[in-house]
């Protein structure tokens, strides 16, 4: 009360009793710390100012800086500062403290245009400038001129930039690959967005990405995310079959006021929207000039498509993959930066995150940034899971299985074998029903970001929770007495009808484990999915011109699945399995042909009998001789 009678000066003067109280800024006395923060806002050409926080170690010279640019809050990257040591400051998502502080590198977070502290208006995943982009700045310009920034503003420095991050952080750091500034030394996109469209967040093969949207809704609604999603039922699997299709569930919650919600709802198909911001194909006409690791996890649950599809769309030039080097190890999203001796439940008998880490990440950035003499590691280093071994070798096998690969035959009796299948095999026949979709994991379907959800590691949950359903169709083989090992992308060649005009096909390659696992026994029966994908029946024929399905009439679904090196041990079997729906994961497919099926209406989902013809189906596995 006695504030509002106040004169304003008079919050300047000491005052006895309660007032004043909190200072206006508060100052952190950090001279005790190991090092310095810095917060700067860094201008860009277009006189947007970038917010950039710069972490020093005390008493660094010729440091080389590691710069990670944002949409997730530099803060919150640098948030824990409790401590005083760099290595508390260093906690964040996105930060490896043990290559960072061993190092001695400088640290550089910033948060991307329009994000959290930083100025500028955001966009989802802001278009290079092109024909998607009319203005004079993307993440590449950006990127330019804060290094442009750095080294003639950090005297602890020796000049040299390297840029590094998962995710969308990994896609900046592909960005900064387009017309490089000199000074960016090296660059580490782990688990990158490449493609929105064929296989990474947004959409697989056509098949939208359902339970994207409260990501979409928060981080493209404010700057800060300050605006939550509301779920109207616990159960993810209810709130998004009440809600019928995709756009139907993002316009109930307002999200036509969101550019990049419209955006889905117009490109639906494979069409130049997507296709002109894919990196991959940016990537490959630019060339690349910087060194760069990819980093893949083969259980990525996000970006599983694009740190591949660049390796391979950048390894067809000599001049480019003079500069390209390859990490794919037994991770789910972002699971390198973290201790990693599991998968889920799946043991890998030692920390693969800490050998990446050590054994390759850390000398290659040493080379890069600190001292040339440092050995630099293969081009590819790739980890096995089955027989839990790391490997090396100079490439990797032909994508998508375009040779070396061996027919893995459906069969009679829901067999599976090497061998091509007897007359006697007819068809295997389902019921998929919309109002029954096949759930992704078991319900109640907690997604990602919910507390108690198991969406990290959901691509390595049990299969076990879908085997009985009569809609999901299983082909396993004998009890393997040699091991089996698969390294590469296998490929789908699934011949099927249906009674419908649309359709989605999910195939999973399956590790079935023996019945007991005596060193670990809650293995025992265990169905690990070691590759699956999903394919919307429209795009049968070209993810660019959608086809209605002709209703009872077998047609050939020929699709690649996620790359895998793994070996399938003696006593165990493999499996393949097929079904309609893998929800709410993806959307559902009405399964009656509708132009967009984002805007699908309640009554075009119906029923239809899938009938799969045992002796035209098959997937060619990269199987190691
Ligand atoms: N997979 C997340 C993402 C990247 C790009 C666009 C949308 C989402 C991420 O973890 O950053």
């Amino acid at each position: 009360l006695a504030t509002q009678t106040l004169p304003l000066t008079a919050l300047a003067a000491p005052i006895t009793g309660l007032f004043p109280d909190m200072p206006e800024t508060f100052k952190v006395d950090s001279s005790s710390f190991n090092y310095v923060r810095r917060d700067v806002m860094i201008p860009m050409r277009d006189g947007v100012k970038l917010h950039t926080i710069i972490i020093i170690p005390k008493g660094a010279h010729d440091a080389g800086m590691l710069m990670t640019r944002t949409p997730y809050s530099a803060d919150k990257m640098a948030a824990r500062t409790s401590s005083g040591d760099e290595a508390s400051s260093l906690q964040g998502y996105d930060n490896m403290p043990d290559v960072i502080l061993d190092g001695g590198y400088i640290r550089v977070l910033q948060d991307v245009r329009g994000k959290y502290e930083s100025e500028g208006r955001y966009v989802m995943n802001r278009p290079m400038r092109g024909p998607l982009n009319a203005t004079s700045v993307d993440h590449s310009t950006d990127t330019w001129d804060t290094i442009e920034w750095l080294i003639h503003n950090v005297p602890e420095s020796n000049g040299k930039v390297g840029v590094i991050g998962v995710s969308y952080d990994g896609y900046t750091a592909l960005t900064a690959l387009v017309h490089p500034h000199p000074a960016l030394k090296v660059s580490v996109p782990m688990n990158p967005m490449v493609d929105g469209w064929m296989g990474d967040d947004w959409f697989h093969n056509g098949a939208f990405r359902e339970e994207m949207l409260p990501y979409v809704y928060e981080q493209d609604g404010t700057p800060k995310n300050t605006v939550k999603w509301w779920a109207s039922q616990y159960d993810g699997y209810d709130l998004y079959l009440n809600g019928v299709s995709a756009g139907a569930v993002g316009k109930s919650r307002g999200m036509e006021q969101i550019g990049f919600f419209r955006a889905l709802l117009a490109h639906p198909a494979y069409d130049s929207f997507w296709q002109a911001q894919a990196m991959d194909k940016i990537l490959a006409s630019e060339g690349l000039k910087v060194p760069t690791m990819l980093v893949h996890s083969l259980w990525d649950q996000e970006d599983i498509y694009g740190a591949l599809a660049t390796y391979y769309a950048l390894h067809r030039s000599p001049a480019s993959s003079a500069n390209l080097y390859l990490v794919m190890g037994p991770w789910n999203h972002g699971g390198e930066i973290k201790a990693a001796s599991t998968l889920g439940p799946v043991a890998l008998r030692s920390d693969t995150g800490y050998y990446f880490r050590k054994n390759v990440l850390e000398p290659f950035l040493a080379h890069y940034l600190k001292d040339a003499t440092t050995p630099l590691p293969a081009r590819v280093t790739r980890f096995r899971t089955g027989d839990n071994v790391w490997e090396t070798t100079d490439a990797l096998p032909p994508a998508a299985c375009a040779s070396g690969c061996e027919a893995l035959h459906f069969q009679a009796n829901h067999g599976l074998g090497f061998s091509t299948p007897g007359s006697d095999a007819s068809p295997v026949n389902y019921v998929a029903d919309p109002a029954h979709p096949v759930p992704y994991i078991p319900r109640p379907i907690r997604p990602k970001g919910m507390e108690g959800s198991p969406w990290p590691y959901w691509l390595a949950t049990d299969q076990r929770n879908v085997t009985a359903r009569t809609d999901v169709a299983t082909f396993t083989s004998p009890v393997l007495t040699q091991p089996v090992t698969l390294r590469g992308e296998p490929l789908v060649h699934l011949t099927a009808s249906t009674t419908g005009t649309d359709g989605d096909f999910v195939v999973k390659l399956i590790d079935v484990y023996p019945d007991e696992v005596a060193d670990q026994r809650e293995m025992g029966g265990y169905q690990f999915m070691v590759s699956a994908d999903i394919l919307r029946g429209r795009y049968r024929n070209g993810f660019d011109k959608p086809e209605a399905v002709p209703a009872n009439t077998p047609q050939l679904y020929k699709f690649p699945l996620p790359m895998t090196n793994h070996t399938f041990l003696p006593g165990h079997r493999i499996m393949v399995q097929v079904q309609s729906s893998w929800f709410p994961l993806y959307d559902r497919n009405p399964q009656t042909y509708v132009d967009n099926i984002f805007l699908a209406p309640a009554d075009s989902y119906k029923p239809a009998t899938v009938s799969i013809d045992v002796k035209g189906s098959w997937i060619e596995v990269p199987l190691q001789k």
